[in-house]
C-alpha cells in the first residue's frame, strides 16, 4: 500500500491537472520546458571548472574532458561513444575541496530555470564508486565568480539513470554545480551529462497540459527506476549478508 501511494497520488494529480486546465483556460503557471538550454547544440557552454582528468604526461584526455557534459552524447548499456566517456575530475571531491563547473546559456543571457537533469553514467562501471553523489546547485545573475546562491541539494543514485531535480523558477545567468562526494572512490568523480530546462509559460492550455503530462511521465519513470534500484539493493544485501551462526556447535569433520 505504501508503494501504491505515490502512484495513486500521480493519478490524482493527472485528474487534477485535467480538471484544472479545463476549468482555468487562462492559467499562466510555469512548467519545465522541453529544450535543454545547457546543451552545446543550443548555445550552452561551460565557462569555468575545477579540474579535468589528465594522463601521466599531464595532458587533458579529450574523452574525459568537461565539455563532454553538454555534448548530448550518452553512455547507454554497452554503448560508449568513442570520443566521449563523460567528465572525470583529477581529484576525489570533498566538502572542503569540492569539484565544480559553471554553466552559461546562449549569449550568456539570464534564463528562468526550473529543472536540472544529471546523468551520472560514464564509461567506468558504477561499482568502482566514481560516479557523482552529492551536488549543490548554485545560481548567479552577476558573473561566473558569483556571488552564488544555493537553490538545490541533489543526492544521486549510483545508477545509470537520468536523474531530474526540480527547483522553483529561478533566474540564472550562471549555474554552478558544486560536487562534494562520489560513491566511495578516492581517485576522482565522474558524470556523463548535465541538462538544464527553463521554466516556461505555455502559449495555450493544450501545450500546458502536454508539457505537464510529459513531465509527469518522466517523474513516474524516475519513480519506477528508483523503486527497482531499491529492490535490487535490498536483494543484493540479502544475498551478500553473512549467514546466521548455527544454534549448536557442529561436530568436527574428519577431513
Ligand atoms: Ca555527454
Amino acid at each position: 500500500m505504501k508503494q501504491l501511494c505515490p502512484l495513486l497520488m500521480s493519478i490524482l494529480l493527472v485528474a487534477a491537472l485535467l480538471n484544472g486546465v479545463a476549468n482555468c483556460p487562462a492559467a499562466a503557471e510555469t512548467v519545465a520546458g522541453a529544450t535543454n538550454i545547457a546543451a552545446a547544440a543550443n548555445g550552452g557552454r561551460i565557462v569555468a571548472y575545477s579540474t579535468q582528468a589528465r594522463d601521466e604526461n599531464g595532458q587533458v584526455m579529450p574523452e574525459w574532458q568537461v565539455t563532454n557534459l553538454l555534448d548530448g552524447k550518452f553512455v547507454t548499456g554497452n554503448f560508449i561513444p568513442s570520443d566521449s566517456y563523460g567528465w572525470s575530475s583529477q581529484n576525489a571531491p570533498s566538502e572542503e575541496e569540492p569539484e565544480w563547473m559553471v554553466f552559461a546559456f546562449e549569449a550568456e543571457l539570464p534564463r528562468l530555470i526550473s529543472r536540472i537533469v544529471i546523468d551520472p553514467t560514464t564509461a567506468d562501471p558504477s561499482v568502482i564508486g566514481r560516479w557523482v553523489r552529492d551536488v549543490k546547485v548554485e545560481v548567479s545573475t552577476t558573473s561566473p565568480e558569483g556571488p552564488y546562491r544555493t537553490v538545490k541539494r541533489c543526492l544521486l543514485l549510483n545508477k545509470a539513470l537520468k536523474q531530474p531535480f526540480d527547483i522553483p523558477p529561478t533566474e540564472a545567468k550562471y549555474v554552478r554545480l558544486v560536487i562534494t562526494s562520489n560513491h566511495g572512490s578516492d581517485k576522482c568523480v565522474e558524470m556523463g551529462e548535465v541538462e538544464i530546462y527553463e521554466a516556461i509559460t505555455p502559449e495555450n492550455t493544450l501545450d500546458q497540459l502536454i508539457i505537464r503530462l510529459e513531465n509527469l511521465l518522466a517523474d513516474l519513470k524516475q519513480y519506477r527506476d528508483t523503486q527497482l534500484y531499491r529492490q535490487q539493493q535490498q536483494t543484493l544485501k540479502k544475498v551478500t549478508a553473512k549467514p546466521e551462526p548455527p544454534a549448536t556447535t557442529p561436530q568436527a569433520s574428519e577431513d
